[in-house]
């Protein structure tokens, strides 16, 4: 009978921590690459989103901007359309107050859809600018209704047609302390 030799078995340490991949503190000063990326960091967000429906509303909608950047309030211009690019619109609006903006600002020719549209998406309150526009009906009329008469439950602020620049005073008023 021969005899048998039990296999050997390595053991490693037992009990001791493994070394962790990550530092877990800042004692080294960060590379150049990350001070840079951390510089490039929007620490100033606009307060105000500035949104139309078409780069035709452009020159009417220009008029929010200026009247909020002499008011040293920060905003952002977008180009956004509710019928064109609808998953756009959703998802700007359900970002928005989690990006730090506070009032949106939202243009519209015609049907007018987008105020209403960005409202149903946020809880930040929103200021519609019925526009005209080269088919406009009853000089803009259209769009103040699409807009002034939103259902019950989403409100929209409406200005007068092509009045930017009062949505800009009344988003001043709103961010006032
Ligand atoms: C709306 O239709 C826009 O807000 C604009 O006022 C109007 C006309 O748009 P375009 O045909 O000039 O793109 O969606």
């Amino acid at each position: 009978m021969s005899e048998l030799t039990p296999p050997s078995i390595e053991v490693g340490p037992v009990g001791e921590p493994a070394e962790p991949e990550v530092p877990l503190t800042l004692s080294e000063p960060l590379p150049q690459s990350d001070v840079a990326e951390l510089d490039q960091l929007d620490v100033d967000p606009p307060l105000v989103g500035i949104v139309m429906g078409s780069k035709s509303d452009v020159p009417a909608m220009e008029a929010a901007e200026k009247e909020l950047t002499e008011r040293g309030i920060r905003s952002e211009t977008r180009v956004i359309s509710a019928h064109r690019e609808p998953e756009v619109v959703a998802d700007y609006a359900r970002n928005a107050k989690l990006r730090g903006l506070r009032v949106i600002i939202a243009g519209a020719g015609l049907s007018a859809a987008l105020p209403g549209v960005v409202a149903a998406h946020t809880e930040l309150p929103v200021v519609g600018v019925p526009l005209t526009s080269r088919t406009s009906v009853a000089g803009g009329l259209d769009a103040l209704l699409s807009i002034a008469q939103m259902p019950p439950g989403v409100p929209v602020a409406c200005v007068g047609v092509d009045n930017a620049r009062n949505a800009a005073v009344l988003a001043a008023r709103i961010l006032a302390p």
